[in-house]
Order: C-alpha cells, then structure tokens, then sequence
C-alpha cells in the first residue's frame, strides 16, 4: 500500500512551495492532501482504479493527477522539478523542533546552509548569530532539536517497532516449521524507544526458517544470514535480528535475549551465588567438580524458578525497581489491558480528530469499553481546531443524543483545556462545570522556566474542575524533548488534590514515561491511561500506555480507568468539591 509514501512525498512538495514562499493555498492544500490521505483505511491505489480518488476530502485535479503519476511510475515531476531548485536535503532542516521553512530558507539564502550538519557546524561556529531573528537562545534550541532529531533516528518509538514486528511476526508464524514464536529485547520488554527488533523462534529446520525471513517482502537488505541468526534491514532502514534455537532451550534463549543487559547481569549474580550458571542454552547447577548439570531450559517460569525467583514480567526485567525485584519483595499483580474499561481522552470531528463521536464511539464499544470521554481542545488551540463555548452546546447535544440510543455504554461529554501561560484555563467556570470530565494540559510555552512550568501545572491541579493532567511533561519522541517541570512537587499537587496524571499512549508521547510512572506511583500519585486517539485506528494505542504503567510496576488499583462507570464519576464527581 502506497498511501504513506504519497502523503510523505505530497507533504515534501508542500514545504519546498513553502520555502519558495508560493501561494499559501496551494501549499495548504498539498498538506491537507497528506493528511487525508494518511488517514484513509483503503489502498489507495485501488481507490484510483475504482475511479474514486476525489472520496477523499481535500484532492482536486491537480493533486489527484500528481497521485495517478506516483502510481504509474513511481515518481513525481513536479518533486523532481523543485527537487532541482533547492537542495533535497533542506527537508531534514525543516524537520528539526524550532525550525520552519522560513528559517530553512533563510540558512540557505544567507550562508547556502543545505544539510543538518552544515547547520549544526554553522550553529556551533557562532555563523548564524546576526541573521534576522537569530539569538544566542535561537541557536541553543536548534542545538539541541538537532540532537533530538538525530537520537529520534537511531531509536524509533515502541508504536513504530510493533507495527514492524507484527508483519515479520505474521509471516513466520504460518511457516509449519516454527513452532513457537516470541519478540524478545527493548520490545518485549516495552521499552518507549526501540533501537532494532529481536524476534526468536523454535524450530528443528532453521535453514528453512532463515530463507523464508530474508526473502520477506518488507527485507530491504540482507546483512548476515546464517543457520541461528540472520539480520535484515527493513525498507523503514530498521534493523530485525531472527535467532532460531532449538525447542528445548526456547524459554533459556527467551529469558536471555530479552534482556535487559543489566537484568540479565543481576541474574548471573544470583546464578553465582547458588553454584549455578545461566546462559541462552539453560540454567546449568555447576559441581566442585566443575561439571555442568542442565537444571531448566524449556520455558522462562521454570529457569527462573531454578534461580530461586518467581516469574517475572519482561517489562520489570529494567533498572526500574530493581532493587525491589532482587530484594525478594513479592510482584504485585501489574495492571493488564482487559482491566481497562474506558479511554477519557479522545478527540473529534469537533476539534482535530478524524472521526465522528459516533465512530469513536462504536470503536470503542467493539474495544470492550464502557465509556468514552470525547475530549476536544479548548479554543486557544487553534491550530487544532479547539472548541467555541457555541459549539460545546451543539456538541453536548450530540452526545445526548447518542447516549439516549446506546446500551451498557456511555459517552462522556469531555474537554482538553488548555493552561495558558500563567496556569490559567482556557474556559471560564461556568463553562466547565459543564462537563462530565476535564483534563488540562499544556501546548505552548514550553520554552518557559522551570519555576513558571511548574506553578501553570500545580495550578491546574488546583482548579477544582480538573481530574487529570495530559501528557503532563511534554515529550514528543524524536521531535521535542520534556519541558522542564520539578515532577516532584506536580507529584505533590496532584495527589494534594486528587489529580490524575495521565499515561498519555499515544506513541510519539508514552507520557508520562515508565521511569517517571515509577516515581510519581512512590509518591502516592494516581493515574489515568488514555489513547489520545486522533481516528478510530489511534484507540488500540491504550496497549502501549499498559505497557508503561506494567513498567512502572502500576497494579489495576493505580489506574483510574479501571473503575466501571458508576464508581468513576462519583470519583470525578468527588472531586470536584
Ligand atoms: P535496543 O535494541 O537497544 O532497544 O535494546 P535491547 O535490549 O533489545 O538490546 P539488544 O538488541 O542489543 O540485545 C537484545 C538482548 O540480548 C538484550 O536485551 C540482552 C541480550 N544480550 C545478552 N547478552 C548480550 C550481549 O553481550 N550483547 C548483546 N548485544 N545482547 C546481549
Ligand atoms: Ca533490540
């Protein structure tokens, strides 16, 4: 399916016009193009041989044509021609967090800056101070979004290595020859960043194994190819590494390859202090002798077992409480994706989501929820659309009026506000006492100090409307780093006045992250975990958002989603004292 090539290649073009300052409508309509495109379920290749390319909102002749010329031959004149004009690479510019076009443009025209790294070597050599616009300040931010870039590049996000996995997973799966099959390392383990995908099968004809893998259609490229591992390079330029073991070493190999490295450390330490000896092939009780006995090797339960330990789940096997684990502190019962009965953060049709409440709703229902909190922004987020207090009465009827149809499920009339600058919410009082749920969250000033950051979340905290705060650091994986707030006392406001703070699930988000779940839990924080969802496809993302409560050792307890719909909004209700 081509779709996300074009939406990207539609996008490429609308910022060369932007940086050859053509007409806004024009570029406009190529980057709503994209994101239509990028939104849509159906190949789009076959909604062109069905002559239905102009269903999708957005496309006109021009684009539509540009669209029938990709299909038929990979590429785009129009591209190529810009492409000819301005350096290709001045797109990786434009990418980086503070840069626009303008400021692409600008490097170019000034100093004929044309890659990231002439602009990193210009920034560091004091070039750019002078240019319009440009100050020390500038210059550090560019600095540092060029490091978040280039880190971005080298770990992509848990979202972007599932989706990648489960293809590769798929395929090797229906193979007769593999018997059992498991994604080990970061991914098992859930970590929010993934630098390449370990994948482990059991099988007696590995060769067979080994050839089907390489010759997957989403191999770009071969770089090792053996009888026990093979590595690959996709076409998205991620590496995936096959082991293939033999069945009854499958839960030794399992336990070692999912690591972490520093898991697998403290285990051998264990090992060592009982005389025995743990590698990828089993745990071995080791004689004076020196003769090595096989004492577990089938499943990972039974290895650790042998170890002395109980299971453990792979998102603990981190330095995140770790010395809880090897402290012999019993694991509670971490929290799973069937304990959660709602998602209290979406968006709509009303702000910038993609579906309608009905659709989100229907989704949600056929995910098992009870509830479904419809949280539009609020109106100083213009680019995203936000909510008119007209337009919330329109919008709580549509919810009324679906809700008075529904069975055994219930859409909550929400809102994303936005904290201004100074802490302040974006609707008046009134206007929140309206809603079923408010959660605040912050989307601009992020460049602010760390004492100013801090007091606008303490404040939200504080509105007695407010139950939770959305992504409350602000990270963007590969785009934007945390801003900077002292967590510690948000840790304190939030649980002086009985706020959520959200696991934001979204993938770029994961927010807030497993380290800091861990730490907000041990100060007596509360959380919600929510999708964020922008489109139906977006609300299966509640998976990533467990995952990182599991690492932050979170029970079902902890989560305030977990409550069926009557004890929830006596919570809610509770707190809006
Ligand atoms: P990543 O890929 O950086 O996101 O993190 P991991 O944990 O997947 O690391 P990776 O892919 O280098 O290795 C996979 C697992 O293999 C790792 O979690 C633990 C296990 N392992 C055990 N000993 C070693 C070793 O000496 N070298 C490597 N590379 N892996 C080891
Ligand atoms: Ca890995």
């Amino acid at each position: 399916m081509k779709n996300k090539e074009i939406a990207d290649l539609l996008d490429r073009i609308g910022v060369l016009l932007e940086i050859k300052d053509d007409n806004v409508f024009k570029i406009r309509a190529y980057h709503k193009a994209a994101e239509n495109i990028a939104s849509v379920a159906e190949d789009i290749a076959t909604l062109r041989q069905e002559n239905r390319l102009s269903e999708i909102p957005g496309i006109g002749k021009a684009i539509e044509e540009k669209i029938a010329e990709y299909l038929d031959t990979g590429k785009i004149k129009a591209y190529q021609e810009l492409i000819q004009e301005i350096p290709e690479t001045l797109l990786d510019i434009v990418n980086i967090p503070s840069i626009g076009p303008k400021k692409a443009k600008l490097f170019w025209e000034e100093l004929r800056i044309k890659n990231v790294d002439e602009l990193r070597w210009a920034a560091e050599d004091g070039k750019l101070l002078g240019l319009p616009g440009i100050k020390e300040k500038t210059i550090e931010n560019i600095l540092s979004g060029i490091k978040v870039v280039q880190a971005g590049q080298e770990r992509m996000n848990l979202g972007a290595a599932t989706q990648i996995a489960e293809q590769f997973v798929a395929a090797l799966k229906s193979l007769p020859e593999v018997k059992e099959i498991s994604v080990a390392g970061s991914l098992r383990r859930s970590r929010e960043t993934i630098r390449d995908i370990d994948i482990l099968v059991d099988s007696t004809d590995p060769q067979k194994v080994m050839e089907t893998f390489v010759c997957l259609p989403q191999v770009k490229q071969i770089t090792v190819q053996g009888d026990t591992k093979s590595s690959v390079l996709t076409k998205e330029n991620v590496q995936v590494d096959l082991r293939v073991v033999e069945p009854k070493s499958f839960g030794a190999a399992l336990l070692y390859f999912t690591g972490s490295k520093n898991f697998n450390v403290k285990l051998r330490q264990v090992a060592m202090k009982k005389n025995m000896k743990v590698n990828e092939y089993g745990i071995f009780r080791v004689a004076v002798s020196g003769k090595e006995t096989c004492v577990a090797s089938c499943t990972e339960e039974e290895c650790l077992n042998a170890l002395g330990l109980g299971y453990i789940p792979p998102e603990l096997r981190e330095d995140i409480g770790e010395s809880e684990l090897f402290s012999g502190r019993k694991i509670p019962k971490l929290i799973e994706l069937k304990d959660i009965r709602g998602d209290l953060h979406v968006h709509s049709t009303w702000s910038d989501g993609r579906n309608t409440i009905a659709q989100m709703a229907e989704t949600a229902q056929k995910l098992g929820y009870e509830y479904l909190s419809i949280s539009d922004h609020s109106p100083r987020l213009r680019v995203a659309g936000g909510v008119s207090p007209e337009n919330l009465k329109k919008k709580k009827k549509e919810i009324e009026d679906l809700n008075s149809k529904l069975k055994n499920f219930r859409i909550l009339f929400g809102t994303e506000v936005e904290i201004d600058s100074d802490g302040n919410l974006d609707y008046n009082e009134k206007i929140l006492s309206e809603f079923d749920i408010v959660i605040a969250a912050i989307h601009s000033g992020f460049e602010q100090k760390q004492a100013q950051l801090t007091k606008r979340l303490v404040k939200a905290c504080q509105s007695k409307y407010v139950t939770a705060i959305a992504h409350p650091t602000g990270v963007h994986l590969g785009k934007r780093e945390p801003y900077d707030i002292d967590l510690k006392e948000i840790c304190k406001a939030a649980v002086d006045t009985n706020t959520f703070l959200e696991i934001n699930s979204f993938p770029v988000r994961l927010d807030l992250n497993s380290h800091n779940v861990y730490f907000a839990h041990s100060q007596g924080v509360q959380f919600v975990i929510n999708s964020d969802a922008h489109s139906i496809d977006h609300l299966p993302f509640m998976k990533f958002g467990v995952a990182i409560a599991r690492r932050g050792w979170l029970t079902k307890e902890d989560v305030l989603n977990t409550l069926p719909l009557k004890q929830l909004e006596k919570v809610i209700k509770n707190r809006n004292r």
